[in-house]
């Protein structure tokens, strides 16, 4: 039964399935608004989410005649809800998109996150702290609480406190960010609610009860800038493909290998099975999980898309896991049997509707990188990261990479960036240089890790997902000098990926180097340790953690 109705902007940009769904389980029916006279005029409760570019989601909206039917519903005094890009156009407009005007309602201008010394993409879990104690108005915000945030553009605060809005903050790395805002009628959070776990089910919940919180509750919560911040991340990752048996299974390998090590040289291992994905993907988003990626780990193999099972696990995944969701394996222009060509712009169009917030490249990304340096270093604009970051933002753009280390016994042996290594080679070599595979470490390439990142990042590419072929299921912790090597080469975030082993392995990777995020896979599966376990070890070391408590209603 549903307890209310409530319309939503439908601009087709990225992930609105999450949001629909984040709705539906509060118990209310959603009734889409692609253009005006699709219900505006009745709609007594609005929520106008968005991702990706300013200029691009103003177009739209101009496109689509909205702009002055917006203007009136918001002077009719009916509620309404910015998401994301949905706050940052009631803005004048914003340095992303100059000249493009927005709503207009809070006269000033978001500006880039100064990059000089951290990553930009903002990406992860920050606060939304009211700025005082007497501050009223706002939904269900908590001090305590964390909400994720994917952004590279930010609202001061200095305008909308001057104009009489509440503003709850966020800071990344000492910028200070409007992480939400509220005035009489118009609510809007940087934020993702529908993203948030718990607590961003919390926000859109009292949003859509208006229950603002009181002058009682604000000097009750403990604003107080208590864990301002973003927080590092801890993400689960499921590798996915069909079994012997023809079941779609989450797999795990060492070193890429995810047969079981067979009885005789003949037998050949059958793949393992750790478990059925969205099943898997569950468990973890109840530990805590910040994020959770599945990756198609058998996408070389052509399959029509619409077959693809991967949809319907995205599908059924942002049913009931209320954070982020990450897809790859085979993200590229593909050919149909049947022959339809389907571009990776494409194929990712549909697997944001089907749930996922992100996209990640692996193979096509090494393929373009090859093809930027032989133009020279000039980019073609037909690239999928340069497409699908164009129409989703460059947030929405993973580039997952896997490489296998290359020992030399001196820089001078290669043309390709060398690194001293603290894990000598066989023949005690110091320095390796990182080379990047495609098609899941079945292919060598003659790239090197630093110089596909430095492409990727130029065509649009908003996060790196660093693998380490050597090290993937090894438990024998991260490979600390590739991040390190690879974090001073770009300002786009980095996942760390394999080797994790136990919570110590994540302390480690986090205190030496700068990564933005860490993964685990084959300890979380093999129930060695829970999510839960690692972010706890995390938070009793001082690391600011998104809470698990948060997960309890
Ligand atoms: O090339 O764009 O179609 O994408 C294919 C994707 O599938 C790539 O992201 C590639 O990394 C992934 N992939 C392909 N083959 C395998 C395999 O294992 N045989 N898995 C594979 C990659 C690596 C990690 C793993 C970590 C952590 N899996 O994601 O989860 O290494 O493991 P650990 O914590 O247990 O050590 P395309």
């Amino acid at each position: 039964m549903t307890v209310g109705t409530v319309h939503v902007l439908d601009l087709e940009s990225g992930n609105l399935r999450s949001l629909s769904n984040a709705l539906t389980k509060l118990g209310y029916e959603v009734k889409w608004i692609k253009k005006p006279s699709d219900g505006l005029d009745v709609a007594e409760i609005l929520i106008f989410p968005g991702v990706g570019n300013f200029g691009h989601a103003i177009n739209e909206l101009r496109n689509r005649g909205f702009i002055e039917p917006l203007r009136a519903y918001i002077a009719s005094g009916r509620r309404i809800m910015g998401i994301c890009v949905g706050l940052q156009a009631f803005f004048a407009g914003s340095t992303e998109s100059p000249g493009v005007k927005g709503i207009g309602i809070i006269p000033a201008e978001l500006q880039k996150f100064n990059d000089s010394t951290k990553s930009v993409p903002h990406i992860g879990w920050n606060s939304a702290s009211v700025t005082k104690a007497e501050d009223e108005g706002l939904y269900g915000l908590r001090a305590e609480s964390k909400y994720y945030y994917v952004h590279s553009y930010r609202a001061d605060t200095e305008v909308p406190l001057r104009e009489g809005w509440t503003v709850a903050i966020g800071n990344y790395n000492g910028e200070e960010f409007v992480g939400a805002i509220c005035k009489d009628n118009v609510f809007a959070t940087q934020f993702h609610p529908e993203k948030s776990g718990v607590a961003g089910l919390r926000v859109l919940q009292a949003f859509l009860q208006g229950n603002r919180i009181s002058k009682a509750q604000a000097s009750q919560t403990d604003i107080l800038k208590k864990n301002l911040g973003l927080t590092k991340r801890v993400i689960a990752c499921l590798d996915v493909r069909t079994n012997d048996e023809g079941d779609l299974v989450v797999t795990k390998g060492d070193q890429y290998d995810v047969r079981e090590k067979a009885a005789t040289a003949t037998a050949g291992g059958k793949v393992r099975n750790l478990g059925k994905p969205v099943e898997v993907a569950e468990r973890y988003y109840h530990q805590g999980a910040d994020e959770v990626t599945f990756l198609n780990i058998t996408s070389f193999r052509n399959c029509p898309l619409v077959d693809t099972p991967m949809l319907e696990i995205l599908r059924k995944t942002s049913e009931t896991v209320f954070v982020p969701l990450t897809i790859g394996g085979g993200i590229r222009d593909m050919i149909d049997p049947d022959g339809t060509k389907i571009s990776a712009l494409d194929v990712a169009s549909i697997y944001f509707r089907s749930g996922a917030d992100k996209v990640s490249i692996g193979s096509d990304a090494v393929l373009a990188a090859e093809q930027f340096y032989e133009r020279g270093e000039v980019l073609s604009g037909e690239t999928p990261m340069e497409m699908i970051s164009r129409a989703y933002g460059a947030q929405a753009v993973v580039v997952s990479v896997d490489p296998k280390r290359v020992y030399v016994s001196s820089k001078k042996c290669t043309k390709h960036h060398v690194i001293k290594t603290s894990h000598p080679g066989p023949n005690g070599e110091e320095f390796a240089w990182y080379q990047c595979t495609i098609k899941g470490g079945r292919e060598l390439r003659d790239l090197d890790v630093r110089q596909l990142v430095m492409a990727v990042e130029k065509m649009g590419a908003g996060e790196i997902l660093l693998n380490c072929i050597d090290k993937d299921g090894t438990n024998s912790g991260f490979d600390l000098d590739l991040i390190n090597d690879v974090k001073s080469a770009v300002k786009i975030p980095v996942i760390a990926s394999s080797g994790a082993g136990k919570p110590e392995h994540f302390l480690e990777v986090f205190e030496k180097t700068t990564t933005d995020a860490a993964l685990g896979a084959g300890m979380f599966h093999r129930n060695e340790y829970r999510v839960a376990d690692v972010k706890n070890y995390l938070s009793e070391h001082g690391l600011l953690m998104r809470n698990e408590s948060e997960l309890e209603l």
